[in-house]
């Protein structure tokens, strides 16, 4: 495909932003290309600077869960600029978008709207070490939690050693309240809370992982980690920025046998625009200002437009009963279509996928962690992903990341995935 245009369009970016972008991954190093620059994208489709257009299974990283441009969300939308775009003041639509919230998610009785999930999760932890008066945290290899330095720490040498900086620019003393944990590894999660259980504020955990690729817990997983939490009266978040309205209307928590004591959601509720949202128990909640001491604020929090567009999108899911059962069935189709094309192709891929997300990983190996995630062809991927991309289909441009399936994918877009798919399977 030829690209003129957005080449032109990231040689100036280069002068403008660090790496020409304004989050890492769009920039495309894991894949080895120039990065795609779209101008406009209607249902599963994206349209670059040159007039090309993709399936897309990357959905701008998971909100997009009715397609691109609903018509039902741009109006809500248009009616919404019509009575301005920020007015800094409580507005009905916070009250609106956070009863929807909270009739999907029982276990949140109270929640706050911010900008971003990494908002919500730093938020999130912070109220819960206010409410346990303990620092040390507990995350798991593999997760990402946005980018507050906590999270951006990687494990230290032992399973209970201190952590160390993922990044340049956090102190070490912050990387020594951060434990870090192989996924699904129970073993290790009961040694370590028998060891620290008192001192653990939280424990963060992407219920199913997205970061790593779509990784599901093993059964006993979840429920153990809650065990573990009730009986060292530690804080258990569930990070469903990603799995939020996307594996369930109440996300992971309404299809896997645990539930925790806080919440953080993004990407769906805002319907493309900034939306975070953390929110939990009352005893929790209510330690944040004002009404307690916690403090967490933001210029935009709650914002009327945003609030707006996840409104409309969830009353939308809402209005389809067996919204995902037509998800998971069309993403099944998917699937299985791609597990076929790869044998019949003879190219070994281990796919994980649940709802409407799936991982295709380039390894024979069963991926239930991080260290089984890492034994994948990277390089395979990226030649899997530029020979679709070349095809116009759009993936998520790094092995370890999420693919979505929307209301808008059709079955011929599915099936034209699964075509191109085994001829890129045959040429890797
Ligand atoms: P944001 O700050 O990007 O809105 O959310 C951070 C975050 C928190 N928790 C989970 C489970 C997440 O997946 C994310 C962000 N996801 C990445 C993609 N995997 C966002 C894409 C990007 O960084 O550009």
């Amino acid at each position: 495909m030829k690209r003129p245009h957005s080449n032109n369009y990231f040689i100036k970016a280069n002068t403008l932003m660090p790496g020409g972008v304004n989050s890492p991954v769009r920039a495309f190093h894991a894949v080895g290309d120039d990065p795609i620059v779209v101008t406009r994208a209607k249902g599963d489709r994206l349209y670059d600077a040159d007039g090309n257009r993709y399936i897309d299974y990357c959905m701008s990283w998971g909100p997009m869960i009715l397609g691109h441009g609903n018509i039902k969300v741009l109006n809500a939308i248009r009616r919404a600029i019509r009575n301005g775009t920020s007015f800094g003041t409580l507005c009905p639509n916070e009250i609106r978008l956070a009863e929807l919230v909270q009739e999907a998610y029982p276990s949140i009785e109270l929640v706050r709207m911010v900008s971003s999930g990494t908002e919500a999760t730093m938020s999130a932890v912070r109220v819960a070490r206010a409410y346990t008066k303990r620092d040390k945290i507990v995350k798991f290899e593999g997760g990402y939690h946005g980018h507050s330095d906590q999270f951006l720490i990687k494990a230290g040498s032992g399973l209970t050693t201190l952590g160390t900086p993922s990044s340049p620019g956090i102190p070490r003393a912050f990387a020594e309240n951060t434990l870090t944990l192989p996924y699904n590894n129970i073993g290790a999660l009961a040694k370590l809370m028998g060891e620290h259980g008192h001192d653990i504020a939280s424990v963060i955990v992407e219920p199913v992982a997205g970061n790593m690729g779509v990784v599901l817990p093993e059964p006993g997983f979840l429920e153990t980690l809650r065990e573990l939490a009730s009986k060292y009266g530690t804080v258990l978040v569930f990070d469903e920025v990603i799995t939020g309205f996307r594996i369930s209307f109440s996300g992971a928590q309404g299809v896997f046998n645990a539930v925790p004591d806080m919440t953080t959601i993004g990407k769906i509720i805002g319907g493309g625009m900034p939306v975070g949202a953390y929110g939990g128990k009352k005893d929790i909640m209510k330690l944040i200002s004002p009404d307690g001491p916690v403090y967490q604020a933001g210029t935009l929090s709650g914002n009327p437009v945003a609030m707006a567009a996840g409104i409309a999108t969830i009353k939308e899911i809402k209005s389809r009963p067996g919204f995902y059962s037509e998800m998971e069935k069309k993403t099944g189709h998917l699937v299985d279509g791609l597990k076929d094309a790869a044998r019949l192709a003879g190219k070994r891929v281990t796919i994980n996928s649940i709802a409407s997300m799936f991982t295709p990983f380039f390894t024979n190996r069963p991926v239930k962690d991080l260290q089984s995630a890492m034994t994948s062809d990277t390089k395979q991927y990226a030649q899997f992903f530029r020979l679709m991309f070349e095809k116009g289909i759009y993936l998520p441009p790094s092995q370890f990341e999420a693919h979505f399936v929307s209301m808008a994918h059709t079955p011929s877009d599915i099936d034209r995935t699964i075509r191109h798919a085994y001829d890129a399977f045959r040429k890797i």
